[in-house]
C-alpha cells in the first residue's frame, strides 16, 4: 500500500542525506588539504576505474542551486557533513575562515529557504595529516576531535541549528577503513582496527558534549549503520552465527553509547579493547543521545562458517540467494527497516529514533530528455516509509525519515556507478535531472501523491549558470 503523508504527525521531520566527501568535490580549493579519501582514491585499484572525488558533485560550488533544487521539491530537511580538512587543514588548531565560511553560507541559505539544516560532524573525511599519525588508531584522536568539534561549535553554534549528528555509521568507517581495508585509510586487522573501534566508540560522547556546550537547547543524535540480519537456517549454528553478526554490525556501537558497554559476550574476539581502555573509558563511553540515527538499507542472512576467523559466521549474499536487489547487490526487504526500527527503538523508548538514511542504487538512464524514470526506487520507498508508519503505529518513537541521498555521487569504493539520487546527476557537465522518484518524493511531501509523474516536471540546469 501506498504511504500517505498525513499517517504521519504534522512534527515528523522529512528530509535527505547528503556528505561532504560525496557531494562538495573542491577538493584543494581555498586551503582545505587532503582527507583519507582524497589520497585512498590516488591507489591504484582501489576505488571502481580509478574514480576520485576531487570534483564530485561539486556541491561547493554550487551549493545555491542545490538548495533551490530542495526548495522546488519541498524538502523541509537537509543532512549534510562537515569536511574536516576544509575548516581544519592541519587537522588541529588553525581555522581555515574560507573553508568554514562554506558552511556559514550553506547553513544560512538553508535557513533562508526555509530547509532546516542536519549538519553530521563526521562522515568519514579524516584529515591525511592526522591520518599520517595513526589517524583513528591513535588515542590523540579524542584531543583531535574535540577541537575539531569545538571549531565547529564556535562557529556554526549560534546560526540557528536545531539539529546535530556526531558520527557517521561508525561500523564501517572503522571496519571497513581500519579492518578490511576496502574503505580509506586501506588498513587491515585487528591490531588496528580494534584502537579505531575504541576511539570513534569515545568520540561520539565527545562531540555530543563539545557541541551542547556551544548550543543549549538542541537535539543531538549520532548514526548507526544495521542490516536485519535472519539466519540462514533454524540450526543452532546458523542461529548462533546470525546473533554474532547481529552483535558485530548492529550493536557494537549504539550500546556503548547508550550505556551497555561493548558487546563483548557475544564478540569475545574483541576482548583485547580492554587493554586499550584506560580508567574511566566504560563511564565515557556512554553518550547523552536526544536521538539515534538508524541508517538501514536491507537485510542480510547469516550462516555458520568454519574457515572465516573469529566471527565463524558469513553472510550469503542476495544474488546467490536468487532474491531481488539493488545495484549495490543488497536485497530488497522493506520489512527489515521496520525490524531494525524496533530493535533501536528498545534502547532509549523515550527517545525517538530517526531514520537518517534509507534508500536503494539502481542504473538509472538519462536519455536526454527532461525525466529519468526509476520506477524500482520510486516503490522502494513507498515500500519503505510504509514500515515506517508501521512502526510508529506499534508504538516505535520514530520522528523521521531522511532518504539517501539527494543527488548521484561519490559511492566510496564504488566510485560513480550506484547511483542512489533523487536527482540524476551528469557528471561530465553537472546537469542535475530530477527523478521520477524525486518528482514522487516531492508530490508525496506535499499531500498530493496523484501518481501522475509528468505533473510537477522540474529541471534544473545548473551547468548552464
Ligand atoms: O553512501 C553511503 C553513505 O555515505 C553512508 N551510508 C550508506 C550510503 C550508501 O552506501
Amino acid at each position: 500500500m501506498t504511504p500517505v503523508r498525513n499517517e504521519f504527525p504534522d512534527s515528523f521531520a522529512w528530509g535527505v542525506s547528503t556528505a561532504a566527501l560525496q557531494t562538495e568535490g573542491a577538493w584543494n580549493l581555498d586551503g582545505k588539504s587532503p582527507s583519507v579519501w582524497d589520497t585512498f582514491s590516488t591507489r591504484k585499484g582501489k576505488i571502481h576505474r580509478g574514480q576520485h572525488p576531487k570534483v564530485a558533485c561539486d556541491f561547493y560550488n554550487r551549493y545555491e542551486d542545490d538548495v533551490e533544487l530542495l526548495r522546488i521539491l519541498g524538502i523541509p530537511n537537509f543532512r549534510f557533513s562537515i569536511a574536516w580538512s576544509r575548516v581544519l587543514p592541519n587537522g588541529t588548531g588553525r581555522i581555515n575562515d574560507k573553508g568554514m565560511d562554506f558552511y556559514k553560507s550553506l547553513v544560512d541559505k538553508l535557513l533562508e529557504n526555509e530547509i532546516a539544516p542536519w549538519p553530521t560532524l563526521y562522515h568519514w573525511d579524516l584529515p591525511q595529516l592526522l591520518e599520517d599519525k595513526g589517524g583513528w588508531t591513535n588515542r590523540d584522536i579524542l584531543h583531535w576531535f574535540e577541537d575539531f568539534a569545538n571549531t565547529v561549535g564556535l562557529s556554526l553554534g549560534n546560526r540557528g541549528i536545531q539539529n546535530w549528528m556526531v558520527l557517521n555509521e561508525p561500523m564501517v568507517f572503522t571496519g571497513a577503513g581500519y579492518f578490511l581495508g576496502y574503505h580509506a585509510p586501506g588498513k587491515r586487522g585487528f591490531a588496528n582496527f580494534i584502537p579505531a573501534m575504541l576511539h570513534a566508540a569515545l568520540c561520539t560522547r565527545i562531540g555530543e558534549e563539545v557541541l551542547r556546550s556551544h548550543q543549549s537547547e538542541i537535539t543531538i543524535g549520532s548514526t548507526y549503520s544495521c542490516s536485519y540480519i535472519t539466519p540462514k537456517t533454524i540450526r543452532e549454528k546458523d542461529l548462533i552465527a546470525a546473533k554474532r553478526a547481529d552483535a558485530l554490525l548492529n550493536r557494537l556501537f549504539v550500546e556503548p553509547a547508550v550505556g551497555l558497554g561493548f558487546p563483548l559476550e557475544d564478540l569475545p574476539m574483541l576482548r583485547p579493547v580492554e587493554k586499550w581502555m584506560k580508567q574511566g573509558d566504560d563511564a565515557r563511553l556512554k553518550a547523552n543521545l536526544d536521538f539515534i540515527g538508524v541508517q538501514n538499507y536491507t537485510r542480510e542472512v547469516a550462516e555458520a562458517c568454519w574457515y572465516v576467523p573469529y566471527l565463524k559466521a558469513r553472510l550469503v549474499n542476495a544474488k546467490k540467494r536468487g532474491v531481488p536487489h539493488t545495484e549495490m547487490q543488497w536485497e530488497i526487504y522493506p520489512e527489515a527497516l521496520y525490524e531494525m526500527l524496533v530493535q533501536f527503538g528498545r534502547y532509549q523508548p523515550d527517545k525517538p529514533v530517526i531514520v537518517t538514511e534509507n534508500g536503494a542504487a539502481f542504473p538509472d538512464v538519462y536519455d536526454g530528455s527532461d525525466a529519468v524514470q526509476d520506477p524500482l526506487r520510486v516503490q522502494y520507498l513507498q515500500k519503505h516509509i510504509a514500515q515506517v508508519s508501521r512502526a510508529i503505529k506499534d508504538g516505535v518513537p520514530v520522528s523521521g525519515y531522511f532518504v539517501w541521498t539527494l543527488m548521484d555521487n561519490f559511492e566510496w569504493a564504488e566510485g560513480y556507478r550506484p547511483r542512489f539520487g533523487l536527482i540524476y546527476n551528469d557528471f561530465d557537465t553537472q546537469k542535475r535531472i530530477i527523478k521520477d522518484s524525486g518528482r514522487w518524493y516531492s508530490d508525496f511531501l506535499s499531500g498530493t501523491d496523484s501518481g501522475d509523474l509528468s505533473s510537477r516536471a522540474v529541471l534544473m540546469d545548473s551547468s548552464a549558470k
